[in-house]
């Protein structure tokens, strides 16, 4: 094991809090790309997105999940991503992590950030962040508002999407017309108290899932209900997400995934960074990448980027 990760996993929150500051001040920097290359080639997470539309119940099931798995001795790193596109803003909608945490817990870790947030104005931080987090514990966690585009993202970073759905939402119908059913490897209806409402909505999820065609032939999304208030159903819910964690851990299903997303990150970010033409260059270099387990997607920007500028 690398030297700074060796001391990042002893280090306990104080160093991943300072490890996370590196990335920020230093997104280019070296040290910042030999930690994070480290981290990317030692995962030891697997790696979950929470998504849905605001005030479904996303942090209460978060500190939820976060309690349910610290008391199956599970370590969690959370990553909430705040929707507002700068971090100053988020004072108007006041603090919309809202979760609550044991702060002396040393095996739980929350942090949030802007959406938009970006290492140098390249890659995504939240993406940083979720590889560095998941060389440390032993769940990863990321949650995001589902505001069009975000659920789409949020699929290309973790391992497995967990949907949450109000009660009363939608019908069948309109869950298939919102490709809302394409999203998710689980949904859950939030706020099961509600009774009859949530178990509707729970049945309409599954008649959409049923006639949702493309979907993983290996894999069936399951639609689980929970009340995370009281906590009810959330034994059930890591118990779904640790049988999508096995699945994916069969014929090498996770690694492929995740080479898949690194490219995926790889083309967004040189897009963004240098327009179509840029990324149409780009692609050249891009089909070596991901192939060698010991250099990150950081690193591979890096190098395209320094390609890109010198030509
Ligand atoms: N009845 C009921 N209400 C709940 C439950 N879980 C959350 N709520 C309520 O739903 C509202 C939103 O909860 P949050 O957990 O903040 O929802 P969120 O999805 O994180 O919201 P945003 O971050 O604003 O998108 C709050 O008023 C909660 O008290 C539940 O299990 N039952
Ligand atoms: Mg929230």
């Amino acid at each position: 094991m690398s030297a700074p990760l060796a001391s990042l996993r002893a280090g306990g929150k104080a160093a991943l809090a300072r490890a996370l500051a590196l990335i920020e001040a230093a997104p280019g920097a070296e040290a910042t790309l030999e930690l994070l290359d480290a981290a990317w080639g030692a995962s030891r997470a697997e790696v979950i997105g929470l998504t849905g539309p605001p005030g479904v119940g996303k942090s209460t099931l978060v500190s939820a999940l976060v309690r349910a798995w610290r008391a199956r001795g599970r370590t969690v790193g959370v990553v909430a991503v705040d929707p507002s596109s700068k971090r100053t803003k988020g004072a108007l909608l006041g603090d919309r992590t809202r979760i609550d945490v044991d702060p002396l817990d040393q095996g739980v870790f929350v942090r949030s950030m802007a959406a938009r947030d970006r290492l140098g104005g390249l890659a995504d931080l939240c993406a940083a962040a979720m590889v560095l987090m998941r060389s440390v514990f032993d769940v990863v966690l990321v949650e995001t508002v589902g505001v069009g585009q975000s659920e789409t993202e949020i699929a290309e970073l973790v391992d497995t999407v967990l949907l949450a759905v109000q009660p009363g939402s939608g019908d069948s119908l309109q869950y298939m017309k919102a490709g809302i059913v394409e999203i998710p490897d689980i949904a859950v209806v939030t706020k099961a108290d509600l009774g009859e409402l949530a178990a509707r909505t729970r049945r309409d999820l599954e008649g959409a899932l049923r006639l949702t065609l493309g979907l993983d032939p290996g894999w069936r999304p399951p639609v689980l209900m929970v009340a995370a208030q009281d906590g009810q159903g959330i034994d059930a819910l890591v118990d779904a997400a640790s049988r999508h964690a096995a699945f994916l851990a069969g014929e090498g299903r996770r690694e492929a995934k995740r080479r898949a997303q690194a490219r995926l990150w790889l083309e967004r970010w040189v897009r963004e960074e240098f327009g179509r033409r840029g990324a149409a260059r780009a692609a050249a270099v891009l089909p070596g990448i991901t192939a060698d387990p010991s250099v990150s997607p950081f690193r591979w920007l890096a190098r395209t980027a320094a390609a890109l500028e010198a030509t």
